[in-house]
């Protein structure tokens, strides 16, 4: 029997998948090593480990002090917690997780636009407070007939606007440049949330993106448009989306991710015009799963010296 291909497996990203690669792999888990102890236990891997896997939204840095490393398969599809300087200056290809999280992330942004419009969180709290003898809830909004603009239509995007026609909402975008789909363009991010009334943010992260929805972008949203936020914190200028939400420049707000995750401001957690989600977009056992497969599929590929699945393409 031949032995085991080397595996630095970064992080503890999904616990299912970690014991399927040391099922396969020789494994080394490198969070459970002091700080002190990495350096050197990844030194003496040195020629003979050319595999790691990460998370792709965290990672260790001192991955890259692995010489040898070569692959580093991702599990999650926005890469920008990879230092794509450091990959490409030590020629390790790096893949990621695309498509199979696209129905799992889709619906929860669907439930985001349900919550906020039709104030569900406050509703049950309502029924279970008592305070419905009282009188009725207030009313919500309907979705027939509004306007979803999307920051960022990609593939997660185009899941979402599957699932948002049935409710009749017309769909309006914002990319760097148009694509060939029956939707409003704009090339201003200011004009689509101007002609939005739910405004969702799908964009990946990183620094192309960073604080790109700002103060200005909630005051042309307006005091009826809702955002919703499902791509990532950073590229949101978090303390104007509070301002904003604090004096009624927009009207609410969903949101499944943050800034500086998993904190999330005491200023945001009291507003009541807020739907808040831990960021568990893909959070399902099946995506997960799917996920970890994917993962699992690129290692494999590459140490049969197949092309891998999923490569991130970062020039
Ligand atoms: P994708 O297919 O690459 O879509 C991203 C879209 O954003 C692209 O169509 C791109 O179009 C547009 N874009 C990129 N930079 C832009 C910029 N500076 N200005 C305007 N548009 C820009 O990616 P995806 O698979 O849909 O995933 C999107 C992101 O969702 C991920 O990167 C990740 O951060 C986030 N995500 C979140 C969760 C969660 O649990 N909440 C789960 C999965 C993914 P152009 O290139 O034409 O501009
Ligand atoms: C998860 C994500 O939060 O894929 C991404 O970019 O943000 C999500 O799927 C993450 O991958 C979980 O580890």
């Amino acid at each position: 029997m031949s032995a085991k291909h080397k595996v630095v497996v970064v992080n503890n990203f999904h616990p299912e998948t970690v014991a399927k690669l040391d099922a396969h792999y020789e494994t080394t888990h490198l969070w459970e090593l002091a700080e002190e102890e990495k350096a050197g236990v990844l030194a003496s891997l040195n020629g003979t480990c050319e595999a790691a896997a990460s998370a792709s939204w965290f990672c260790d840095p001192k991955i890259y002090s692995l010489s040898s490393l070569r692959l580093l398969a991702c599990f999650g599809v926005g890469v920008d917690a990879i230092d794509f300087n450091a990959t490409n200056e030590h020629g390790i290809k790096v893949t990621n997780t695309p498509d199979v999280l696209n129905d799992a992330v889709a619906d929860l942004a669907i439930a985001l636009i349900l919550a906020t419009a039709r104030n569900l969180i406050n509703a049950d709290r309502f029924v279970r407070e008592q305070q419905w003898p009282n009188g009725p809830f207030p009313f919500g909004q309907s979705l027939a007939g509004k306007t979803l603009g999307i920051i960022g239509l990609g593939r997660i995007g185009e899941a979402i606007v599957e699932r948002s026609l049935p409710f009749k909402l017309k769909i309006a975008y914002h990319n760097r440049s148009p694509k060939s789909v029956p939707h409003t363009y704009y090339g201003s991010l200011h004009e689509l949330a101007e002609n939005s009334d739910f405004l969702l943010n799908m964009l990946p992260g990183g620094t192309g993106t960073a604080r790109l929805i700002d103060a200005s972008v909630f005051a042309s949203l307006g005091p009826n448009g809702i955002f919703l936020n499902v791509g990532r914190g950073s590229s949101v200028d978090e303390p104007a989306l509070i301002a904003a939400l604090q004096t009624g420049q927009i009207a609410g707000a969903g949101l499944d991710v943050y800034a500086q995750e998993p904190q999330v401001p005491a200023t945001l957690r009291e507003l009541d015009n807020v739907v808040l989600m831990p960021h568990i977009g893909s959070a399902t056992i099946q995506t997960r799963r799917a996920m970890g497969d994917l993962v699992l599929d690129n290692l494999a590929a590459w140490f049969a010296n197949k092309p891998l699945l999923t490569e991130v393409n970062h020039a």
